[in-house]
């Protein structure tokens, strides 16, 4: 981004001891947040929260060391924004996975200092030609992150159009933790899950989830606040959320690791996603007019 575009966001929106806006790792604009309660980044480019460290706290989101920060391309970590669908696209592969709002530039509503000292910045994001060539729908999207002792992340799908549309997603966020062999996942105990590393078969939830293989799995359902345990780290990273039937579950391990470009071959090791989505059957459809919110709330606790 041009340092003039730069200035003229610092000019409209930047608020002393809460929220100014950089040029970040490849030139792309972020949000750098610091308040009393915590650090955060926030990247234009996807509307992806990167980086959120409560005060006294180890980095709560991860990304990757190889991240491709370019235009076009989706940044590995954070909260990616996936819209609207999730996944590859339903009928045609030649599409981006997981839609194209994670690889476009977002523009600032509006930022703010909240009386209870947290920081709030709202982005949008709406149709245009790209878009439209993709996906036949006018939309407006919007994201509300809110820092403070907690991250909250809302996605607001909204339709200025005349005709419904029905969309899939997730906030597909990367957790950081001490080793993915250490941790469990509380919450999705008795859950239905879609195994998409086993032949997409539907398999039940015993106990906490642990990780020992590549994992992907959604889990039908479930409005269920996660936890994720770490002992190692002393600390419980809590994913509550509103507006979201199915939560996934992803580790790369070792070899879809070295597949990936933009992923370390041994960074499987300190991440593993828990994700906030409207995924396989959990579509929504909005009515002309009309609006859906997705929302997740992150936080750190220590494990008493
Ligand atoms: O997290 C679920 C998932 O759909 C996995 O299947 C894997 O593809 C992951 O998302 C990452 O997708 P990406 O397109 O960001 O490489």
């Amino acid at each position: 981004m041009r340092l003039a575009d730069l200035e003229s966001l610092n000019e409209s929106f930047a608020i002393t001891d809460h929220i100014m806006f950089v040029a970040g790792p490849g030139g792309l604009p972020m949000a750098k947040i610091r308040n009393a309660y915590a650090a955060a980044t926030v990247s234009l480019h996807g509307g992806q929260a990167l980086a959120f460290q409560p005060h006294g706290h180890e980095p709560v989101l991860w990304s990757s060391a190889y991240s491709l920060y370019q235009p076009g391309k989706a940044i590995r970590g954070g909260i990616p924004v996936c819209w609207p669908w999730f996944g590859p696209h339903p009928s045609d592969p030649s599409k981006p996975a997981h839609g194209f709002a994670r690889t476009s530039l977002w523009s600032v509503l509006s930022t703010a200092a909240l009386a209870d000292g947290a920081t709030q910045v709202r982005l949008r994001l709406a149709d245009d030609d790209t878009s439209l060539a993709l996906w036949p729908h006018v939309f407006e999207l919007r994201l509300v992150v809110t820092v403070g002792a907690d991250l909250r992340a809302d996605l607001i799908a909204r339709n200025p159009g005349a005709a419904s549309y029905t969309y899939s997603g997730a906030l597909h966020s990367y957790f950081d933790v001490s080793d993915v062999t250490a941790i469990s996942i509380h919450g999705l105990e008795g859950c239905t899950y879609i195994d998409k590393v086993d032949g997409e078969q539907h398999k039940v939830q015993r106990g906490a989830v642990t990780i020992e293989a590549e994992t992907d799995r959604i889990y039908l359902n479930t409005a269920e606040t996660c936890a994720i345990e770490d002992p190692r780290l002393d600390r419980r990273i809590t994913v509550a959320k509103a507006g979201s039937r199915t939560t996934v579950v992803w580790n790369p391990w070792a070899e879809k690791a070295r597949r990936l470009a933009d992923f370390g071959d041994e960074e499987y090791h300190g991440m593993v996603c828990v994700e906030t989505a409207n995924a396989d059957g959990d579509s929504l459809t909005v009515a002309p007019g009309g609006e859906q919110r997705l929302m997740a709330v992150i936080g750190v606790e220590p494990i008493i």
